[in-house]
């Protein structure tokens, strides 16, 4: 999930921003005299984006700690959108504002950040954003001169009255800033990459920048070297991220054609199995018809085997009985002639032929 975390300095109005984005005060906001109110770390989920609430690193009684919280939201690891809040003070940039983002940028490897210049009272707003007497390009360079990183990245956000020393203000997102915070480029961020932040060092460090802020707004020559300098780091950076955006495209290009191929050869694939599984089908088919009608082959000649066999038999019963039939007609006539002969022999007088009789009773 992409951690969206604001940083800056204490009461620039991180977290009334981020409860207008999540819609509901769920980060602390309001004013308190000399500390940040936000101490810890904060954050809060919505819509699969992570908002990221840091106290305020140029607190006069908790800097330490600040650091370490800010350190710590930069080591969550992963996917970031880093955004700066600063404020300007009649007009002008404050050293502490920059004095932070130097820190902050040398401890981690931001490579993209957006700026908010908020709470910009409407007339100034309005000549940063016209450029009149090239106002908007003064804070800019103020700005950005001294960092590590630049960026193009930058918002100011107008004024809201109704926030003037409130507390837990909720307002609805400005059109504008959610727009800014879409266009600010995510980046990576490793933890192993992020250091501790070096506080020991911001008075004399933000001295320094003051003073030069200073000469700077007074040295019209100066100040014109320093931004022909920014536009020109500008647009080196401009150039280097269009670099790296064409390398990005040839190979976003080539991965479609890897992954176009890959699919064409997947396509092949499954095309190549269809047509073997049909054919197999085709095969199994024909085998099994064959089966049939070798089975029913096998069925006609047994059935037919059993209808000649059942005949014969039949046949044998009929021989065996004409051949019984026989027999018994030939033993019995001669013995029965025999004995009816050898008893008529045997007895005298004329008795009626019982020979005669009991062969016509056996149909004989
Ligand atoms: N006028 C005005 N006041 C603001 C604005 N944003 C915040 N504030 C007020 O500034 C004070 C500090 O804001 P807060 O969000 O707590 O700052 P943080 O310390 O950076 O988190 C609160 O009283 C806010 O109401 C703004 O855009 N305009
Ligand atoms: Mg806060």
């Amino acid at each position: 999930m992409e951690h969206l975390v604001f940083t800056g300095n204490p009461g620039v109005g991180k977290s009334t921003l981020l409860n207008s984005l999540v819609g509901s005060v769920r980060f602390k906001s309001g004013v308190s005299a000399g500390a940040g109110l936000t101490v810890q770390l904060q954050r809060e989920v919505k819509d699969q984006r992570e908002y990221v609430d840091t106290p305020g690193l140029f607190d006069a009684l908790r800097i330490e700690k600040a650091a370490e919280e800010i350190s710590k939201s930069l080591k969550l690891g992963g996917l970031y959108k880093v955004i700066f809040v600063v404020q300007l003070k009649a007009g002008r940039v404050k050293s502490e504002d920059v004095t932070t983002m130097i820190l902050i940028l040398k401890a981690a490897p931001i490579q993209q950040f957006g700026i908010i210049i908020n709470d910009v009272p409407s007339n100034t707003a309005k000549k940063i954003r016209d450029n009149k007497d090239n106002f908007g390009d003064n804070v800019k360079v103020a700005l950005l001169s001294e960092l590590p990183v630049k960026t193009s990245h930058i918002l100011v956000m107008d004024r809201i009255e109704d926030c003037v020393d409130e507390n837990d203000v909720l307002m609805d997102p400005p059109a504008h800033l959610t727009d800014f915070l879409q266009s600010v480029p995510t980046i990576e961020i490793s933890s192993e990459k992020v250091e501790q932040i070096t506080v020991s060092q911001y008075h004399k460090l933000q001295e320094q920048l003051g003073a030069s802020l200073r000469e700077m707004e007074e040295s019209e020559t100066r100040r014109e070297k320093m931004r022909e300098d920014l536009v020109k780091q500008m647009q080196e950076e401009k150039d280097r991220r269009e670099r790296l955006e064409e390398r990005m495209r040839d190979r976003e290009a080539e991965e479609r054609k890897e992954r176009q191929e890959l699919q064409r050869q997947h396509e092949q694939d499954q095309a190549w199995m269809r047509r073997k599984w049909e054919a197999e089908q085709e095969a199994r088919m024909t085998l099994e018809k064959q089966q049939r009608e070798q089975e029913r082959r096998l069925t006609d000649e047994a059935r037919e085997r059993a209808a000649q066999a059942q005949q014969l038999r039949k046949i044998q019963k009929q021989q065996q009985i004409a051949e019984h039939k026989s027999e018994v007609n030939g033993m019995t006539c001669v013995q029965l002639r025999s004995e009816l002969r050898n008893k008529r022999k045997a007895t005298t007088g004329n008795k009626p032929d019982l020979v005669g009789r009991v062969l016509k009773a056996r149909g004989i």
